[in-house]
């Protein structure tokens, strides 16, 4: 194993007997989402895998070790704790070096659970294509690993604070098969719609374990992304979304925010001024996709 992974001990058993493990990002955490509401998502949706037959093993990196699983007080320092930083990969080498302390994007999250050998795992959003790349090159150091790390993702597609049609252009290069569950439509985080249809389609976690399997059995490295779309009755209109959105990448560009920062900086705009309504969508549909995903991560056991 490798020295830098501290694996909690609840996920070391459950690893060892072959039980299901479902990994969690902890970027939602700590620059996502407001205090308190954030710790209290992160145990939530815990307890959500936990009931579904799955061990959670949320990550971060505490003190310049990689944490595989983390206790709630783990939790709770990462949600009010102001010196951590939102590590991806590019940022691993120094915050690990330094021990630090960081919250892992997607990007890292996906590292460590292939390092720890865990093959499913559990976000609200993946990072992707900004709009405007094409003058800005800002693409999510998600999409790169996502091409050559051998995990799954569950997320509720694409918001549109990305360039969706982008997004799937670059996936596609990349040879991850996006698949949406339960519908033609791939859906917009926010909404169950983006106006773009879904490369592909399953109904069951029984298929999407079976379409990961033979991915990997073709020797096909990489992620397959699963779009789960949120449930019906938490969905912010589109049109409502778009109208934040714009205001959001407008302030952005006002106040130079570049790199690293545009997406905390869009999230937390659109979250504070949309009178909380983002947050409660945010939360339901993590709590959705853990469901899902550790119904995948439960499946994916009889390959
Ligand atoms: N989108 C969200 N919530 C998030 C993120 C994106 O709705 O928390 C986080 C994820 O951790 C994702 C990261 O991996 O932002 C992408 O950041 P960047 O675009 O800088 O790669
Ligand atoms: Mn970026």
């Amino acid at each position: 194993m490798n020295p830098y992974l501290e694996i909690h001990p609840e996920v070391q058993q459950a690893l060892a007997a072959g039980k299901p493990v479902l990994a969690l990002e902890s970027t939602i955490i700590a620059h996502g989402m407001p205090y308190p509401q954030n710790v209290q998502t992160a145990l939530e949706v815990e307890a959500v895998v936990r009931e579904a037959g799955a061990i959670p093993a949320t990550m971060a990196i505490l003190n310049g070790k990689c944490c595989v699983g983390l206790s709630q007080q783990q939790i709770e320092h990462l949600g009010q704790a102001k010196e951590v930083w939102k590590v991806s990969l590019v940022d691993m080498p120094y915050v690990i070096s330094q021990q630090l302390d960081g919250a892992t994007t997607v990007a890292a999250t996906m590292r460590l659970a292939a390092m720890a050998g865990i093959r499913v795992f559990v976000t609200g959003e993946i990072g992707g294509v900004h709009r405007g790349a094409q003058t800005t090159m800002d693409i999510s150091a998600d999409l790169t690993e996502m091409g050559q790390t051998s995990v799954a993702v569950v997320s509720a597609g694409v918001k549109s604070i990305l360039g969706i049609g982008l997004t799937l252009e670059y996936l596609e290069t990349k040879g991850i098969p996006v698949v949406t569950f339960g519908q033609d439509e791939f859906p917009s985080f926010y909404s169950r719609h983006s106006g773009f249809g879904s490369p592909l389609r399953l109904d069951s976690a029984h298929d999407i374990a079976s379409l990961l399997h033979t991915k990997w059995q073709l020797g096909l490295n990489g992620a397959v992304l699963v779009a789960n779309p949120i449930p019906e009755p938490f969905e912010v209109p589109a049109p409502q979304m778009e109208w934040y959105i714009t205001q959001a990448l407008h302030a952005a560009a006002q106040q130079h925010i570049k790199g690293k920062a545009v997406t905390p900086f869009l999230l937390k705009y659109i979250a504070e001024h949309s009178k909380g309504e983002s947050l409660e969508a945010n939360i339901a549909l993590i709590k959705h996709n853990a469901r899902l995903g550790a119904a995948v991560a439960l499946a994916y056991r009889q390959f």
